[in-house]
């Protein structure tokens, strides 16, 4: 029976091949061997990417789950020059006073390993970007649309978004210029969305150079009980 009627609703069938543990331990290991090699990446080849590759990691963010299956997600597509010209001035506007004063001398000292600063370049380098916004709530023919977990929703498709890019043999950066709202404005967006995270993506520079910093080992990460 591939169809079934729970509480009126139809429901259907899952089914997922079944691999032996020894075949599970090798595809656990080969996909964090494949994860462990992303890095973030600021400088960007100017280099076209063709757009089926973007769509299709768009596809596979909104394939993560969300609060009551709500999708509470807009991704906005950026590859208008003269609208990524709009969004680098606008954010280095905003980083320019943020590092100049308003991050405190601890945040900045926590940022010098990895070299960023208030200038951003790849905001016109990366052949896309991708704006995330998070539905607070829906709309639907004028009439509000309650959503749930929005932040953890948004949150974890953006996790498959960054994931995808990797495994595509992309790079990204996961951008967060503060405060954010004139996304909003450059890109028309309505009142129930706020924009989430801004990911150039392309191909990295030829000669790229990213900083060498060591992840957390299992033991550190992990309390078993
Ligand atoms: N949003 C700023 C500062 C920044 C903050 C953190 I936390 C980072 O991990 C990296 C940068 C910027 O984009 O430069």
């Amino acid at each position: 029976m591939d169809k079934k009627i729970i509480e009126g609703f139809e429901h259907v069938r899952y089914k997922r091949p079944q691999l032996s543990p020894e075949e599970m331990i090798l595809r656990s290991e080969q996909f964090y061997q494949e994860m462990d090699q992303r890095r973030t990446v600021r400088e960007f080849d100017s280099r076209p990417v063709p757009i089926e590759i973007l769509e299709k990691i768009i596809l596979t963010a909104s394939t993560a789950p969300s609060g009551a299956h709500k999708q509470p997600w807009t991704f906005c597509l950026i590859s208008d020059p003269s609208i990524k010209k709009k969004i680098r001035d606008a954010a280095e506007e905003e980083e320019k006073i943020s590092y100049s004063s308003r991050m405190p001398d601890q945040w900045k000292s926590d940022l010098k390993p990895l070299g960023t600063n208030w200038e951003k370049p790849f905001l016109e380098e990366a052949p896309y970007l991708i704006v995330v916004f998070k539905q607070s709530y829906g709309m639907e023919n004028g009439e509000k649309i309650q959503h749930y977990y929005v932040n953890e929703s948004v949150g974890i498709a953006c996790g498959f978004l960054i994931a995808a890019i990797h495994q595509a043999g992309l790079t990204a950066v996961t951008h967060t210029p503060s405060p954010m709202n004139f996304l909003s404005e450059i890109l028309k967006r309505p009142f129930n969305e706020k924009p989430y995270l801004l990911i150039p993506v392309g191909y990295p520079k030829a000669e790229t150079y990213v900083p060498a910093i060591k992840r957390k080992s299992l033991n550190e990460i992990i309390k078993r009980f």
